[in-house]
C-alpha cells in the first residue's frame, strides 16, 4: 500500500507553528531550506525579525576531537542554566557520503531531545551556494524560533567548515593532545578561524604541551580582533566543561564590547550576500541559451575559450549597465 503524499504546510501555517512554538514546524522548515524549497525565502523573509537575538558557537577540528561529546555537555550545561539550545550538526563533506560521518551524533539525538534541546543534522546535499548558505538559514530558523543558544558542529575539516566557521559569533576549534593535532589545525586553517581553542582529552598525556604549542602559534598569528585563548578539559569525564562556557562568555563579552562583533555580524550579513548574487549569477548565466549558443558559435570560429569566455563576461557587464541607468 502507497501512502498519499504528505502536503507541504503553507508559509502561513509554518509561521503559525513558530508563533506557537511547535518543533515540527522549526524542523519543516529547515527542510524548505535544505531543499531549496521555492517558499523558503518568503519564510525567512517573514521571520527575519525575530532574528539577532540567539548566539551562534561554531564547533569544529579534527575528527574524534570530541566535538559531539564536548557539544553534547555543553547544552546540558547551558539548558541546566535556563538558556535551551539548538544543536546543528553538519556534515558538509561531498553529498557521496551522505552524511555518513554523522552517525554518532544521531546516537545522542533522543537524550538530548529528553532535556530540551532542539537537534538537527545537515548533510550536504549538493545544495546551490554550499553548505555555509544552508547552515546560516538553518541557524536563522532557530533564532526565529526562540532558542537563545545555537551550536553549530562540524565533522572535520576543511575549506567548507572553515566558511560554516566564519558564519558563527564565536568559533570554538576542539583538539586533542594525541596525533599532531596542532600541526593540523595549521594546516587546515583553523589557527586563522577560531575565536577560541579548547584543547579535549586533557585526561590523556600531552596536553598542556598542546596547549603551548597553541599559544605560540597564536602569537603569530596576525588575524584581526582579540587574542584568543587557550583552554583544556576532558570532555568525556565532564571536567572543565565550565571553564569551556566561562571562556565562550568572556569571548562574546570581549567581542561585544569592542566593537568587532558588531563588524563580524556585517562582514558575515556581507559574505552571504555576495555568495547568494554570485550563486545566482551563475546558475542564471550558463543556463541563458543565448550564451551557450553564442559560445558554441564561437567555438566553431575557431576562437579560444578563455577569449570567448571575456568576451560574453564583457557582454553581460554591458548589459548590467544598461539596467542601472
Ligand atoms: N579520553 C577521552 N576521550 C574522549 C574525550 N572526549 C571524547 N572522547 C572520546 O573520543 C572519541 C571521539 O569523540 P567524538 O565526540 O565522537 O569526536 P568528534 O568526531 O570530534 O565528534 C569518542 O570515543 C569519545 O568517547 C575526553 O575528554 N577524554
Ligand atoms: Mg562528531
Amino acid at each position: 500500500m502507497t501512502l498519499p503524499p504528505r502536503a507541504e504546510p503553507t508559509v502561513a501555517e509554518l509561521l503559525e507553528g513558530f508563533a506557537e512554538r511547535r518543533v515540527g514546524a522549526l524542523a519543516r522548515a529547515i527542510s524548505w531550506v535544505e531543499d531549496g524549497e521555492e517558499f523558503a525565502g518568503e519564510l525567512l523573509d517573514s521571520l527575519y525579525e525575530q532574528t539577532g537575538n540567539a548566539w551562534r558557537t561554531g564547533l569544529t577540528g579534527p575528527p574524534g576531537a570530541g566535538k559531539s561529546t564536548l557539544s553534547d555537555v555543553l547544552v546540558r550545561y547551558w539548558a541546566e542554566k535556563g538558556s535551551q539550545a539548538a544543536l546543528i550538526a553538519v556534515d558538509p563533506s561531498s553529498p557521496f557520503t551522505g552524511g555518513a560521518l554523522l552517525g554518532d551524533r544521531v546516537r545522542m539525538d533522543q537524550a538530548l531531545a529528553d532535556a530540551g534541546v532542539y537537534v538537527r543534522s545537515m548533510a550536504n546535499r549538493g545544495s546551490l551556494g554550499g553548505m555555509s548558505l544552508a547552515t546560516g538559514a538553518a541557524a536563522d530558523l532557530c533564532d526565529a524560533f526562540g532558542f537563545p543558544e545555537i551550536i553549530l558542529e562540524t565533522v572535520g575539516v576543511g575549506q567548507a567548515e572553515v566558511d560554516i566557521m566564519a558564519a558563527v559569533d564565536v568559533a570554538v576549534v576542539v583538539l586533542t593532545p594525541q596525533s599532531g593535532d596542532g600541526i593540523q589545525a595549521m594546516k587546515a586553517g583553523l589557527m586563522e578561524v577560531g575565536d577560541l581553542f579548547v584543547v579535549n582529552k586533557a585526561d590523556c598525556a600531552g596536553a598542556d604541551r598542546l596547549k603551548h604549542e597553541i599559544e605560540s602559534i597564536l602569537d603569530l598569528r596576525q588575524t584581526p580582533g582579540p587574542m584568543p585563548e587557550v583552554v583544556t578539559c576532558s570532555a568525556k569525564l565532564g571536567d572543565g566543561i565550565q571553564d569551556v562556557a566561562i571562556a565562550i562568555e568572556r569571548r562574546r563579552k570581549v567581542m561585544t564590547e569592542s566593537g568587532f562583533l558588531e563588524t563580524r555580524r556585517n562582514t558575515r550579513a556581507l559574505a552571504r550576500i555576495r555568495r547568494l548574487l554570485e550563486g545566482g549569477l551563475r546558475a542564471e548565466i550558463w543556463s541563458h541559451a543565448q550564451m551557450e549558443g553564442k559560445a558554441k558559435a564561437a567555438l566553431a570560429d575557431g576562437a579560444r575559450p578563455d577569449a570567448i569566455a571575456a568576451q560574453l563576461l564583457n557582454e553581460v557587464l554591458k548589459k548590467v549597465n544598461v539596467c542601472d541607468e
